[in-house]
């Protein structure tokens, strides 16, 4: 069967209740939720009781929403310094399961579950299903991995609350994903961009494309350009959405775009969103770029507090085409902390991939930057695939292109570059997050 694209549906909003309220009658909810959170953390974790009385806040000094900025703020640090259950709110026995994700220092970054956590889990996830267009008739493949990454089984929850039909394959193995996805005639397919990416381009080479029942790819864990997603589109036919979240929040489902793409709904009856300047932490002004923070309003087992997402992004309050009120966040542009200053330049590496995608043609997106210090100057060097006919052409050819990109390049990052041309599949892929960062600086 040919794959169906997505341009003729009506898309079916879940929730329209909680997902198109007023903003009154949403500022309301969250401000109920949140003094009940407080209350409960000051009364059940050491360290949240220690960090407001150090700021001399009570929680009756916290009545609404409006007074979100008098609360202390968790990072990151503060999770490895309660490593691995110091920030509990429940008894351990009342903790369902955990989840965790790769920290800095080698320790994992963990986060609890009650069984209620994981329903709003499923809810949130199917949320963005929905948004997908898709509805309990759909087959969702899931590659995203299995295991106390949040990505499998997040989208498995999801599929589970929407009344869909799940096939768990975990990552890994191409040949097999494609086999059971045209077998069991996968309606929708969710994995990294990156990965989905190398599954189309796979698909593609093996001819199997137009006997897909494939409509829409559910894609994220990583930063992705616009020009990423449609480049997926265009070889499966299909519409790809960009879900994402973080396992301390709650894993993949905090956010996701609508089939209008013009940013990713946040569901803010469950988690307040702030974006604030990362280094003086006043709030940003819509469409100004800065730090996520999140306040998670009804989790049971790890509620957080304001918590430093570390992602960079801006945020609008207008009501979307499709009718939902949520909030919006734009397409990360990357994260305080994968930002590399190469020599005093900041530079993120989805700037790297719309230059390279920018060129179109003999270029692909996949890249890897490394970044070196020679004579106490930083180096960046970009390696880049280009198509293998490149290879077998005249030799001024490809260092014109090289050229070409060198300029592109520098003119989006500010930085000269080195360019280094390689052929097709010689970067390796990841069926988990891309790697697209090596910095050899040892800072
Ligand atoms: O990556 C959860 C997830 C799984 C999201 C599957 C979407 C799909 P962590 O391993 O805790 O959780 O990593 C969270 O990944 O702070 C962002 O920096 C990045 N990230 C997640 N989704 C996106 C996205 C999962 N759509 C960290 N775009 C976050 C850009 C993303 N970055």
């Amino acid at each position: 069967m040919a794959a169906v694209t997505l341009e003729h549906w009506v898309e079916r909003i879940r929730d329209p209740k909680m997902e198109c309220m007023s903003r009154d009658e949403m500022a309301s909810l969250q401000s109920e939720r949140l003094t009940k959170v407080v209350k409960r953390v000051y009364e059940n974790v050491d360290f949240y009781r220690k960090k407001m009385k150090e700021l001399g806040v009570e929680p009756g000094d916290i009545r609404g929403i409006e007074d979100i900025d008098k609360l202390p703020f968790t990072t990151k640090e503060d999770l490895r310094e309660n490593y691995p259950f110091g920030l509990l709110a429940v008894p351990k026995s009342e903790v369902a399961r955990v989840q965790g994700t790769s920290g800095t220092t080698g320790k994992l970054t963990l986060a609890s579950y009650t069984q209620n956590d994981v329903d709003l889990w499923g809810e949130c996830v199917a949320r963005c299903l929905t948004m997908a267009g898709l509805t309990e008739e759909d087959i969702i493949h899931v590659c995203y991995g299995y295991g106390l990454f949040t990505g499998g089984l997040g989208l498995d929850y999801g599929a589970k609350a929407l009344g869909a039909m799940a096939i768990p394959m975990s990552a890994g193995n191409t040949k097999r994903q494609m086999m059971c996805m045209e077998d069991f005639g996968a309606t929708a397919f969710a994995c990294t961009p990156s990965y989905a990416l190398y599954l189309a381009e796979s698909l593609q080479e093996a001819g199997v494309v137009d006997r897909l029942q494939l409509k829409a790819g559910i894609h994220g864990a990583e930063p992705w350009t616009v020009e990423m997603r449609k480049k997926i589109e265009s070889i499966l036919h299909i519409n790809c959405f960009d879900i994402y979240g973080l396992c301390e929040i709650l894993g993949p489902g905090v956010a996701q775009d609508c089939i209008h793409h013009t940013g990713l709904h946040i569901h803010h009856d469950f988690f307040y969103p702030e974006v604030l300047n990362p280094a003086t932490h006043a709030a940003c002004a819509q469409g100004e770029t800065g730090e996520l923070v999140f306040t998670t309003l009804t989790k049971e087992a790890m509620p957080l507090i304001r918590y430093r997402t570390k992602d960079l992004t801006s945020i609008t309050y207008e009501t979307c085409a499709c009718g939902r009120t949520s909030p919006r966040i734009s397409k990360f542009t990357g994260r305080t902390d994968d930002m590399k200053v190469i020599r005093g330049v900041n530079v993120f590496p989805t700037q790297v991939e719309t230059a390279l995608l920018s060129l179109g043609g003999a270029v692909e997106p996949h890249y890897l930057m490394i970044v070196d210090r020679e004579d106490n100057l930083d180096v960046l060097t970009v390696m880049v695939e280009v198509d293998e006919s490149m290879f077998s052409d005249e030799i001024r050819k490809l260092d014109a292109l090289r050229n070409k990109i060198g300029a592109v390049l520098k003119q989006a990052l500010g930085v000269s570059v080195r360019v280094k041309l390689v052929e097709p599949k010689t970067i390796q892929r990841s069926e988990g997050k891309a790697v697209r960062v090596i910095d050899n600086r040892n800072l």
